[in-house]
């Protein structure tokens, strides 16, 4: 093509028409499609933190993360094993999630503003209210955050952990000593071999690594808690129905706990008369239809995996070895903050 004016034209119309067809076409809308398509849900979890994402003896990875992403393949495909499982440490989980290798991160990872403003991230809801706490050795005889002045933390690079620190004891005009280090298990053993006086992080996850440490009887957890955690799943921004099917699967579980729907009733709730019952389990509605699954989606991941309640007890509440009690992860009918919107 010689005429430099026809060229212009013929590139400017095939501009034209791939903006018209971006915007007739949810062209982010890719997740789910290529979800269904691999056959698997990719699901970013902790490197191994007991009862929220670690592998069994039989080297099934279990835990209340775990679950989550159980749940939205078993919303997706009928199947909760339908996922591969991918470790990641505290530095490299988003950069997994912006580059595709996951298609959801479901590891202990608090919502925060800059991880959505400036990483271009989503969380699709709060799975677990966290705070930041401090464990150390009972015999130091210390019973509170304030007379932490001078000691040795370790944290975790990477980690909101290591932020709130620094503000908390700048806020109390206390020295400050941190050895951070790269991995959860690097601080735990850094601890159990005395680099540091004091183990920080999420609380759940000092109950969880304290059941580690020689003798966690001899290890006691500070009452105070300096920040809000709010945990949840995370998605990619730009591809709204796969953020709605994350966001309402987590939903589900909390909306069946307090309609008291449990994995064991999923079938009696079929038969219920109860409206709020009928549009959860998908025989009322179409629900699941539009976020691109079948009706009984969310039936699908209760029976696979329990509701909220079921997976809190089971992975770290009362019936777990950690033991955390529910506190603020209480539905909000029961003295705590779940709360899940109506499926309506
Ligand atoms: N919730 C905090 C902390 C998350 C975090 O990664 N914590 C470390 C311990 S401080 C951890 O979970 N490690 C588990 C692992 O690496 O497997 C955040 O989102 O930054």
């Amino acid at each position: 093509m010689s005429d430099p004016k026809k060229r212009t034209v013929i590139v400017s119309a095939v501009m034209l028409l791939a903006l018209v067809l971006a915007g007739s076409h949810p062209v982010c809308a890719q997740t789910l499609r290529a979800v269904k398509e691999r056959g698997t849900l990719n699901c970013g979890v902790s490197q191994g933190l007991l009862g929220f994402s670690s592998m069994d003896d039989k080297n099934i990875w279990t835990g209340f993360d775990v679950d989550i992403c159980r749940a939205v393949a078993a919303a997706i495909f009928g199947d909760p094993n339908k996922v591969s499982f991918i470790p990641l440490d505290a530095a490299s989980r988003f950069a997994a999630l912006q580059s595709n290798q996951i298609d959801v991160l479901s590891r202990n990872s608090t919502w925060t503003m800059s991880r959505e403003s400036s990483l271009g991230l989503m969380f699709a809801g709060v799975a677990y209210y966290d705070g930041e706490g401090f464990l150390l050795r009972r015999d130091t005889g210390i019973d509170t955050a304030l007379q932490l002045g001078g000691k040795t933390v370790c944290t975790q690079t990477g980690t909101t952990t290591e932020l709130n620190l620094s503000d908390y004891f700048r806020a109390n005009d206390m020295t400050l000593k941190v050895l951070a280090l790269g991995t959860a298990e690097e601080s735990r053993t850094a601890y159990d071999d005395r680099k540091c006086d004091v183990l920080t992080s999420d609380v759940s996850q000092l109950y969880s690594e304290r059941l580690k440490l020689s003798a966690p009887d001899s290890h006691i957890i500070l009452p105070e808690v300096i920040s809000k955690e709010p945990l949840g799943p995370a998605v990619r921004q730009g591809d709204d129905q796969w953020f709605n099917l994350v966001k309402w699967t987590l939903y589900s579980l909390i909306n069946a706990e307090e309609l008291g729907v449990k994995s064991t009733s999923v079938d009696d709730a079929i038969k219920s008369p109860n409206p709020h019952i009928r549009r959860l389990i998908g025989t009322e509605g179409e629900f699941g239809d539009q976020l691109g699954l079948a009706n009984d989606w969310a039936a699908r991941a209760l029976r696979a995996v329990g509701n909220y309640g079921e997976i809190y007890e089971r992975n770290v509440g009362t019936q777990s070895k950690l033991s955390i009690p529910r506190g603020l992860n209480a539905l909000w009918t029961q003295g705590g903050i779940q709360y899940a919107p109506p499926i309506r």
